[in-house]
């Protein structure tokens, strides 16, 4: 029998049944009313995932239509080494472990000369927090990759990384960021947020940059017009409440400056970590904080369900949950990805690889640039979607 809140919201009659639980958030979503803390709490201690996710999915639609987004890029992890010790990471290898690496601007170079005969327009750059390289190795490698390849986008180093470089090279926050944009930087990542609240941070990244700071580095890099993304990283310690607080950190910001262009959740592989005792997120988890996310982040247009680490199925799923962006084709660049590959997945997808599975969903696939512009112009956004969120959304600056 469909009760008060499905026949004021008809989008919900596709499921044909809304728990008592989800009755008020459902007209809170059809109205376009903001979620709370608590509706969100609320969605996370729901079971129907069926009605969060139809909930989630006409936010989807209303944002983004009918269409998913990828793009071809390349990831790129220029050394291993790191200082942090997160307990999460099974990437980082310190200085003298023979397993360390740190690759060389030219090494770079040719990796990139490689991604971009095979199709690559942007490149994703990230590493560990090395103690020794200084700041003109990370403004060498964007201006190298930039002048050899001026059509390449680069998204490279996130707050954490940036951080880092305010430490151990003694600048100012101001420097690094000019700096690395005079360089050649396009856009950040959004790694490093892991999970803001404490005490879990601490004890999941005790070294980690902290989450006022992570914070405060994102907001000066979206004054200087540079956008950049968002992660959260759950199924490991992490309460309901952490996830909660996590989203609601970011729309916050996103109130303030409009620069996340997408929110990433990212689902946590115990193996050969320091919490591989854990069993890490069920699917059902992931669907759902995919779904959550969606309605939380009404101002963050674009949801990533990251396929390297859901596994193709799940992310496929998860279109119909949320997400509205696959990522990319991908393809090795580097040891971070093994560390947390899911089960069966290779690190690779062909541009119709990752066509077939949006398709397959029901959706359609736009190739994007790194600013989500479309590659190709038949694949323009309709204006019924994407514009009506970007209208809400304050001018960078
Ligand atoms: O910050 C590390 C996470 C992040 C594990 O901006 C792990 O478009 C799961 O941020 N299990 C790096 N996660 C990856 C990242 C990212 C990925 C794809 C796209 C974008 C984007 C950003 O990976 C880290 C950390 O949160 N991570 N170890 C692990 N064992």
């Amino acid at each position: 029998m469909l009760n008060k809140a499905v026949a004021r919201t008809d989008y919900i009659m596709e499921t044909g049944y809304l728990s008592k639980e989800l009755e008020a958030i459902a007209i809170k979503v059809e109205t376009r009313e903001r979620l709370s803390f608590e509706d969100g709490m609320t969605l996370f201690r729901s079971d129907d995932l069926v009605s969060i996710g139809a909930l989630a999915n006409h936010a989807r639609e209303r944002i983004n239509g009918n269409l998913t987004y990828y793009n071809v890029n390349r990831h790129m992890n220029y050394t291993n080494v790191c200082v942090s010790d997160c307990a999460f990471c099974g990437f980082y290898r310190r200085v003298r472990h023979p397993e360390a690496y740190e690759w060389t601007v030219a090494e770079c170079v040719e990796i990139a000369r490689k991604a971009y005969s095979e199709g690559a327009r942007e490149l994703h750059i990230v590493g560990g927090l090395h103690p020794r390289l200084q700041f003109d190795y990370y403004t060498s490698l964007l201006s190298e990759l930039k002048s050899n390849f001026p059509d390449m986008r680069l998204k490279a180093f996130t707050m954490v990384e940036l951080d880092h470089l305010t430490r151990t090279c003694r600048m100012s926050d101001e420097e690094v960021i000019d700096g690395l944009v005079e360089a050649g930087l396009d856009s950040c990542p959004g790694g490093g947020a892991e999970i803001f609240a404490e005490p879990t941070r601490s004890r999941i990244c005790a070294h980690k940059t902290s989450a006022e700071r992570w914070l405060e580095l994102s907001e000066k890099v979206h004054r200087r017009n540079i956008h950049t993304n968002a992660t959260m990283l759950y199924g490991h310690i992490e309460s309901h409440e952490d996830r909660v607080d996590h989203l609601i950190r970011l729309r916050e910001l996103q109130d303030r400056t409009g620069g996340f262009m997408c929110f990433i959740p990212l689902a946590f592989h115990p193996e050969g970590t320091d919490l591989s005792h854990l069993p890490g997120p069920s699917a059902i988890d992931s669907l759902k904080t995919i779904a959550v996310s969606r309605l939380m982040l009404d101002n963050i247009v674009h949801i990533k369900a990251y396929w390297v680490m859901l596994g193709k199925g799940l992310a496929q799923i998860a279109l119909r949950f949320g997400a509205d962006d696959l990522d990319g084709t991908i393809n090795d660049g580097g040891s971070l990805m093994e560390s947390y590959l899911a089960e069966g997945n290779d690190n690779q997808l062909t541009k119709d690889g990752i066509e077939e599975l949006i398709r397959g969903a029901g959706r359609i696939p736009v190739e994007r640039d790194t600013l989500y512009n479309a590659i190709e112009p038949r694949a323009a956004v309709s204006p019924e979607t994407n514009d009506s969120t970007r209208r809400n959304l304050p001018v960078l600056g």
